[in-house]
């Protein structure tokens, strides 16, 4: 999708104009992924605007840098500011925010240990991921030919840039095959998670989602969908998932930053259906906790104005 450019990106500690944010052709993280990212979302709330679970988002960027042994040169509080600093100069009211902490310019070779690292966040308006059609009446999804990467590969807890090369020749097959989205399979042929973003099932009113060692990314948003389940009094279980459990559920869903929760109607040519109570439920309840219309959980909110922040972060 296009990018929508505003104003400022904040750059290695200053806010730059858009344009001005560059790198040279020779940097390191371009030619062999050797960059971690996050993504993250700011929404529209009664009190301002805030980003959701801003922290734990900056905590996984620190992670998923020590895997590939990067030292972050700003902290997860200094992250923080920065991106808080630069949501409120672009004047922006809900945006996806885009940090990342990349290897820079001035080595060749795989040993990057002495590129420096360099660290950029973006922000920008993100519409629904899926598109507007997709999050309300759900979207058709092919199983993928690739597999997802496993443990011993590459470290799918790790939003490691290069490792999205797996995330793209899944999506661009099932774009190609005329589907809206792919799903992958962990190394031992259980369900694993999308391209960008984690699945679950329902069957009998109880929700099931692959656990961390089918290869998935921990998602924030599959942490808050969970918690959030939960505490609707909904049992959710994390368990390995057959093909044919996730085929013959009578609902699914995917999680994400940037899907949020985006309801999965077909699969394969099977159909699942329209979005199902539960969905519909879990989706309402993801966007009023969003945006700030349920205090029970405003502490996942990072308010851009400290002014007015009712509660939550710092
Ligand atoms: N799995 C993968 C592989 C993944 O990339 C994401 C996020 C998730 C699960 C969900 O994680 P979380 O956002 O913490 O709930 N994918 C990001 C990038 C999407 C993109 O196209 O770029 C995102 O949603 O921001």
């Amino acid at each position: 999708m296009p990018i929508p450019e505003v104003r400022y990106i904040w750059m290695n500690g200053k806010l730059l104009p858009w344009e001005q944010a560059k790198v040279h052709v020779l940097t390191h993280a371009l030619h062999y992924g050797s960059g971690v990212f996050e993504g993250i979302r700011c929404y529209s709330t009664d009190s301002g605007s805030a980003i959701f679970r801003h922290r734990e988002h900056m905590e996984r960027l620190h992670r998923s840098a020590k895997l590939y042994f990067m030292e972050v040169p700003y902290t997860v509080e200094q992250l923080m500011q920065a991106a808080r600093q630069l949501v409120s100069a672009n004047g922006l009211k809900e945006c996806y925010i885009r940090p990342i902490a990349f290897r820079g310019y001035g080595e060749m070779g795989l040993n990057p240990l002495n590129a420096p690292v360099e660290v950029a966040i973006a922000a920008w308006p993100w519409g629904a991921y899926l598109g507007e059609e997709g999050l309300k009446n759900g979207i058709r999804v092919k199983i993928s030919s690739f597999q997802r990467i496993s443990p011993n590969i590459l470290p799918p807890v790790a939003k490691c840039t290069g490792q999205y090369a797996n995330s793209i020749l899944a999506k661009l097959e099932s774009l190609k095959a005329g589907y809206d989205e792919a799903l992958m399979l962990d190394y031992r042929g259980f369900i694993s998670e999308g391209p960008g973003e984690n699945i679950f099932i329902v069957r009998d009113g109880v929700i099931y989602t692959p656990p961390v060692h089918a290869s998935i990314l921990p998602g924030i948003t599959r942490d808050s969908v969970i918690t959030l389940a939960r505490d609707m009094g909904y049992e959710v279980v994390e368990k390995d998932i057959t093909r044919a459990e996730l085929l013959l559920a009578d609902e699914v869903f995917f999680t994400g930053t940037a899907a949020e929760l985006t309801p999965i109607r077909e699969i394969d040519g099977y159909e699942i259906g329209k979005p199902g109570e539960v969905t519909r439920k879990l989706q309402k309840k993801f966007f009023d906790v969003t945006r700030g219309r349920d205090e029970r959980y405003l502490h996942w909110l990072d308010f851009i104005d400290r002014e007015r922040e009712g509660g939550g972060e710092r």
